[in-house]
């Protein structure tokens, strides 16, 4: 990851393949209280909460947890955003997505959300996941699968329409194709401190967890050049970091921002917040790829 050969590797890799696994960045030291922080935050969880949210496990905002800045703001997390040449990076949402034992498939997915803007059918990207794994993961207990190249041709999806509906989530037909084996999928297994970085385009899921332990998983939200975006959508990204007007998240008004940390822990993150500049509207959201801008 040092010499300058290497750097352009894995920006070669994520935009060609559209995700990126970097191998030992964190320590056992760095992610054990994150890990602790995490199993508590699962334990506190309604049953309400983890039957909305079966095929994810769980979806619990971490800005309820100012620790996280340890995490976000990490040395070595600031380095592997250098490493992909991210120009001015901004952070977005987080969340700890955890599989009970016994948790079904996470359906397949995309996660990018303004399918309507010329951007979108690019090289650029726009918005990437950071994904941290608290634990070694493998195909036993649930590990990412994804499908190299959908980011720049996610077609995939057009015949499933109704990826991220609630019944989806609720997993009320464990039959649906959006849980079982896709061809081309490749599986990503990991180990405790590895990263994987992926283009919020590319389509994405997880296996079944299939042993008697939790399977937890931080995802962060990156934006890598968050200054060439257009205006409308960082304009929506900085609504998003606010909780306002979330789509999938309507009650996140109430939640707790980035921005109400305590100093501390705000001083940590605060060159990665995202800042409004111009009186445009936010772009609206539009889940769904659009065929004919192909
Ligand atoms: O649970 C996983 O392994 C993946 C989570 C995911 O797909 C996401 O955060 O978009």
């Amino acid at each position: 990851m040092r010499n300058k050969k290497n750097h352009k590797n894995y920006r070669k890799i994520l935009i060609e393949d559209g995700y990126v696994v970097f191998k030992n960045i964190f320590s056992k030291e760095d992610l054990d209280p994150i890990r602790k922080i995490s199993l508590d935050a699962i334990k506190k969880q309604s049953k309400d909460h983890r039957e909305k949210n079966k095929s994810q496990g769980s979806l619990i905002l971490i800005a309820d947890y100012p620790h996280f800045s340890e995490l976000i703001g990490h040395e070595k997390l600031k380095n592997l955003l250098k490493t992909l040449e991210c120009q001015n990076p901004k952070f977005n949402s987080g969340y700890i997505i955890s599989k009970p034992k016994a948790g079904p498939a996470l359906f397949w997915h995309q996660d990018w959300w303004a399918w309507q803007h010329e951007i979108s059918y690019t090289e650029e990207i726009a918005q990437f996941f950071v994904m941290i794994y608290l634990q070694d993961t493998d195909q036993k207990n649930g590990c990412l699968r994804v499908i190299p190249g959908t980011h720049r041709n996610p077609q995939i999806l057009q015949d499933y329409k109704n990826a991220h509906s609630d019944s989806v989530s609720r997993v009320e037909n464990p039959e649906d194709p959006l849980y079982c084996s896709m061809e081309g999928e490749v599986e990503v297994p990991v180990s405790y401190g590895d990263v994987v970085v992926g283009d919020a385009r590319m389509v994405h899921g997880a296996l079944p967890n299939r042993t008697e332990n939790e399977r937890l998983l931080i995802t962060l939200w990156f934006h890598p050049n968050y200054e060439k975006l257009p205006e409308e959508i960082k304009e929506r990204i900085f609504e998003m970091f606010q909780r306002r007007g979330v789509d999938t998240d309507p009650l996140g008004k109430n939640s707790m921002t980035l921005e109400r940390w305590p100093t501390e822990e705000k001083a940590k993150v605060f060159h990665l917040f995202p800042s409004s500049g111009s009186n445009v509207e936010p772009i609206s959201w539009c889940r769904e790829p659009i065929w004919n801008k192909f």
